[in-house]
């Protein structure tokens, strides 16, 4: 009896104990930071908040960068996870700690944690004005992260000092201004690493003209709420306008103009026949269909930051896209978000010749299924892609089916941005065509 009663006082101990730590999370306030943090970080989550404030400042005042009012920062400790610093590019950022360790400065072996507060702001900056981050050249997104982080931590250190931190430490040297300036001047850094030149051009462009000509720039761009594709372009046209200078545009390298599409396939080149060995054609519903799953999932995927892509070849004859089918369910909130999602018809070469938006409540949450997409009558040439852009996050996001019994056609993918085989299976993802109608073609 009495050995049963400790069994009994044992289970319902240890599950106390475990869910203490991982549940109870306290917050502090800031004029400006909202900082989630577990009981024993108290000091930590202190100190961010404090950073965070003034850091907030310094972009306002030194380049005239407006952040949302109120930033989130949530941080977690825990042995499972490993140690990362991200956000979410609108409000919030995320510190995940493993160990208690990973607060210390960088002088003794801990990260750049203050640097690394500013540098998700500088992210933020851009992210959170605009239209998607599709298409941005390689090196840019962490590249003036990492320029506005530099600068601005330093900022932060002559307004709170080295007891911002604890231990106290000089974050300016170790992490800002200092730093940035021996790697833009280092010949082998810049060569191999386009993070570096893309702080350099910011560097080069302050040096010139001054924070507040670079603030305007920027300013002037994100207003025009740009994809990662134009960010670029626009900012070396909003910076010719603002220093009424045509020769500020030569302090962007070339590399940086265009958006590279980031190719990791067997087979760039779709054009060639073999690859469409397996694609079915049938009638259904009065159309053709094209398709390469068995009908039957063997599992299924959301991809932040990319998108699902099946490439297809028409059959002879003139033919006209009319809608897609996804097998998938949708994840996230009971209501659908007010917001839609992307299907890209691309040529052969990944470049979009139309896209469709459609509602993300065409997605039911539940059971997987298939969702038909009737789409306008759009004529394709005979190779094309099929991508979907679902832009999930934590809190939204469509599962899209995957069969395994077939392989080769699929990537993970998104126009402007990259192209990545899918291995060992296909998306479930179909499409329909009708004959074109060339009668109403000429109306
Ligand atoms: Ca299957
Ligand atoms: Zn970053």
């Amino acid at each position: 009896m009495r050995r049963k009663g400790f069994v009994v006082v044992s289970v319902l101990l240890i599950p106390v104990v475990v869910l203490i730590p991982v549940l109870a999370q306290t917050t502090v306030k800031g004029a400006h930071a909202q900082v989630t943090y577990p009981p024993s970080l108290e000091t930590h989550a202190r100190n961010i908040a404090q950073i965070v404030d003034a850091a907030w400042q310094s972009y306002a005042d030194l380049y005239d960068l407006p952040l949302p009012q109120v930033l989130q920062v949530k941080i977690t400790l825990d042995p499972n996870q490993r140690l990362q610093l991200y956000t979410d590019g609108k409000d919030s950022f995320f510190l995940q700690l493993s160990n208690e360790r990973q607060l210390l400065p960088p002088n003794q072996g801990g990260p750049h944690n203050v640097y690394g507060f500013c540098h998700e702001m500088g992210h933020i900056v851009f992210y959170h004005r605009m239209k998607s981050t599709t298409g941005m050249p390689d090196g840019i997104g962490e590249g003036w992260a990492h320029y506005f982080g530099s600068v601005i931590v330093s900022h932060v250190f002559e307004k709170l000092g080295e007891k911002a931190w604890t231990p106290p430490h000089n974050y300016h040297e170790s992490s800002g201004v200092p730093r940035l300036t021996l790697q833009v001047n280092n010949p082998q850094y810049l060569q191999r690493d386009p993070v570096t030149r893309a702080a350099k051009m910011l560097y080069d462009v302050e040096r010139k003209f001054g924070k507040k000509a670079l603030g305007q720039a920027i300013n002037k761009t994100l207003a025009q709420q740009p994809t990662g594709k134009e960010l670029v372009p626009k900012f070396v046209a909003a910076l010719v306008e603002v220093t009424g200078d045509a020769s500020a545009a030569q302090l962007v390298p070339q590399e940086f103009l265009q958006s590279s599409v980031r190719w990791r396939t067997q087979n760039r080149d779709i054009t060639n026949k073999d690859l469409y060995r397996g694609l079915q054609t049938e009638t259904q519903d009065g159309l053709t269909r094209l398709r390469y799953d068995d009908g039957v999932m063997d599992g299924k995927r959301s991809m932040a930051g990319s998108g699902h892509a099946v490439i297809f070849r028409k059959p002879e004859g003139k033919w006209q896209l009319v809608g897609v089918e996804i097998f998938g369910s949708r994840y996230g909130t009971p209501q659908p978000p007010q917001e839609d999602f992307s299907v890209y018809l691309c040529d052969a070469k990944f470049e979009v010749l139309k896209e469709f938006k459609v509602p993300y409540a065409k997605f039911e949450r539940g059971p997987d299924k298939w969702v038909k997409i009737e789409l306008p009558a759009t004529d394709m040439p005979e190779f094309f892609y099929l991508c979907v852009g679902f832009n999930p996050t934590a809190t939204k996001g469509i599962y899209v089916g995957y069969d395994k019994n077939t392989a080769g056609h699929s990537r993970m993918a998104l126009p402007d941005s990259h192209v990545t085989d899918a291995e060992g299976f296909d998306w479930m993802l179909r499409c329909y065509l009708k004959p074109s109608d060339a009668a109403r073609q000429r109306g």
